[in-house]
């Protein structure tokens, strides 16, 4: 049904793997949790910290598309919405940052491979959101396509990311029935906003297909990470739910899917449908999408301007650490 998974580099079987290797291997296949502190293989250590720390530049870098209406909300009760959603991504940021750091990486090291472009961020925050029908599909689909990706994963294998999964996942279902009732408005309004709610969908279509990355046939890492219990599904599995879930969606809005090829298929239960443009998929990963350039020029701007308030706070910090020392050294 999938295309076939390749086997990820440096995979072992059972026979090659160390001792330590393989009980480690039985922990995850019995559904343990891995805790911090635990041996765990530097593979595993650095998948997790590779995927935790994309997953946590996604919410970051996501918030811009979004904060862009905020300013624009046609009602001060869709800028209070609005602004409540975009603040907690900041939130789920900063829960996946402090997963991050029990595996070793500090925050501030992530932040600067991202702004050097060592590390990765979901493709679809570098498509621009041109109109307030935007801010649905956003909701509707990107948040759909995240919870997709994000429920399965709260039975990930490490400790810290399951627990910030459970939470983030509670959140993320608001911000998705927030973007569908946006759609439901912009689909029943006049013909012009019915039009503007189709355009948003045409648009963040096959973004959203892409957040689920690349086929399992070029998904170098689904493999191993599966192995791991790093990840449950495979690409395609969720791709096929979140369009199956999708499609019902659209038809009550009114609103059509724009693939000439959606089809149910009776015999797997699914619909069939077109791939997205997989060579648009890997140059915006690349860098090159409508927005990455824009999306890293304001994460690097604020960061630079908040230079002063972090050294405001390690002055601080150390200033306390000095009066503690002095005050028990006083005390001795
Ligand atoms: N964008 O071998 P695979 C959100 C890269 S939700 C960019 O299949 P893997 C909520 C991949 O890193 C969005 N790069 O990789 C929100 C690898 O490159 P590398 C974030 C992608 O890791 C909503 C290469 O392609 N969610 O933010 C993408 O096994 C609204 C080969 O791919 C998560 O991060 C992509 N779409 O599977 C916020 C969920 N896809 O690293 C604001 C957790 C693949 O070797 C507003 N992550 N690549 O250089 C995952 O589940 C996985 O990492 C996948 C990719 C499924 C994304």
């Amino acid at each position: 049904m999938y295309a076939q998974m390749v086997k990820s580099e440096g995979m072992k079987s059972r026979d090659e793997m160390t001792p330590e290797e393989q009980a480690f291997q039985d922990r995850v296949d019995r559904g343990e949790k891995i805790e911090p502190k635990e041996w765990m293989p530097e593979g595993y250590r650095k998948t997790l910290i590779r995927q935790i720390g994309q997953h946590a530049h996604s919410e970051i870098v996501g918030q811009l598309p979004e904060g862009n209406w905020i300013t624009r909300a046609p009602t001060l009760e869709r800028k209070a919405i609005l602004l409540a959603k975009v603040q907690d991504e900041a939130g789920h940021g900063l829960y996946l940052y402090s997963a991050a750091e029990t595996l070793g990486v500090s925050r501030d090291e992530l932040t600067e491979k991202l702004h050097s472009g060592a590390m990765k961020y979901s493709s679809i925050f570098n498509y621009p959101t041109l109109t307030w029908a935007d801010m649905g599909a956003v909701g509707w689909l990107v948040d759909g396509a995240a919870i997709m990706n994000q429920v399965p994963l709260q039975r990930t294998s490490y400790g810290p990311y399951s627990r910030a999964m459970i939470r983030i996942c509670k959140e993320e279902s608001f911000h998705q029935r927030q973007g569908y009732a946006i759609m439901m408005k912009m689909a029943e309004g006049t013909p012009a906003q019915k039009e503007m709610a189709q355009d948003a969908l045409n648009r963040f279509w096959y973004p959203s297909l892409m957040m689920f990355g690349p086929s399992d046939a070029e998904s170098v890492h689904s493999a191993q990470s599966i192995a791991w219990k790093i990840k449950i599904n495979t690409n395609d599995e969720l791709r096929q739910k979140f369009v199956d879930q999708t499609v019902p969606q659209a038809e009550y809005l009114g609103l059509s899917i724009p693939d000439d090829n959606l089809r149910w298929n009776e015999e797997k239960g699914g619909y069939d449908f077109s791939e997205p443009n997989w060579s648009e998929f890997f140059e915006v990963i690349k860098g090159n999408g409508p927005c990455n350039r824009e999306r890293m020029n304001a994460r690097v701007k604020a960061w630079d301007d908040g230079a002063w308030f972090r050294e405001g706070l390690y002055a601080h910090a150390e200033k306390a650490a000095h009066r503690r020392a002095a005050a028990t050294t006083a005390a001795e």
